[in-house]
């Protein structure tokens, strides 16, 4: 069973004709794309601004209008995956590189609806790295300063280099193992100089669509 593509499918049923849609990132939010498209192509008249370079190339191949985002107010829904779902809807994001853009759209939309197979959700926040944006200017202070949140942070690297987001910067994942107060954690990683944004989504889910093996859909 495609659990990715149900959540997707499912959520991509709440875009209403005349939406702005915020277009999220990762192989879930791919199966989204592209039923939007489809509906796109069967009349549905909607804009979109997207989170990262390759969701704009999937959504301008399928005919889904993409409008700068000087020329967008509010978005009406966001829709995206995550790395983990607790119960209480909160979030670890950042997995696939786009934490800060995913971020930034996340807060100017008025629903943000997150899509997920049920391997996603967890009783506490923690086992999946969280990654952390941070500048590459003296990363090195900023690793130690994560490191003294004991916070094992690594430096995620592609093909032996640095990974470059798509806003230039740097990603630390950090291994937490366990997280017992997201907010409180949000907070003292965004203090640090060096720090841009992290993966922490507090508070920012609307609804969580969840797909399951069985074939049956959930609404967190
Ligand atoms: C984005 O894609 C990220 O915030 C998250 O890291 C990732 C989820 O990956 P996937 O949908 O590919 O499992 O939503």
């Amino acid at each position: 069973m495609n659990t990715k593509k149900l959540a997707a499918e499912r959520a991509v049923e709440a875009i209403e004709d005349g939406m702005t849609v915020g277009l999220g990132t990762g192989s879930t939010a791919y199966f989204a794309i592209e039923k939007l498209g489809q509906r796109v192509k069967e009349g549905l008249s909607v804009r979109a601004v997207a989170t990262s370079k390759r969701s704009e190339e999937q959504a301008v191949g399928l005919g889904i209008p993409i409008v700068p985002f000087s020329e967008v107010g509010r978005i009406d829904i966001t829709i995206d995956g995550a790395d983990e779902v607790d119960r209480h809807l909160q979030l670890i994001k950042g997995g696939g590189g786009a934490l800060l853009r995913e971020k930034i759209v996340a807060a100017r939309s008025d629903k943000m609806f997150v899509i997920v197979g049920e391997d996603k959700l967890v009783d506490t926040l923690g086992a999946f790295p969280l990654p952390v944006e941070i500048v590459p200017f003296a990363h090195e202070w900023t690793m130690d300063a994560l490191k003294a949140l004991h916070l094992n942070p690594e430096l995620r690297l592609a093909e032996g280099e640095p990974y470059i987001t798509d806003n230039g910067n740097y990603i630390a994942d950090c291994r937490a193992d366990s997280i017992a107060d997201p907010a409180s954690l949000h907070a003292s990683l965004n203090a640090i100089p060096g720090v841009v944004e992290n993966g922490l989504f507090v508070d920012m889910a609307h609804t969580v669509i969840v797909g399951r093996e069985d074939g049956s859909i959930d609404t967190l």
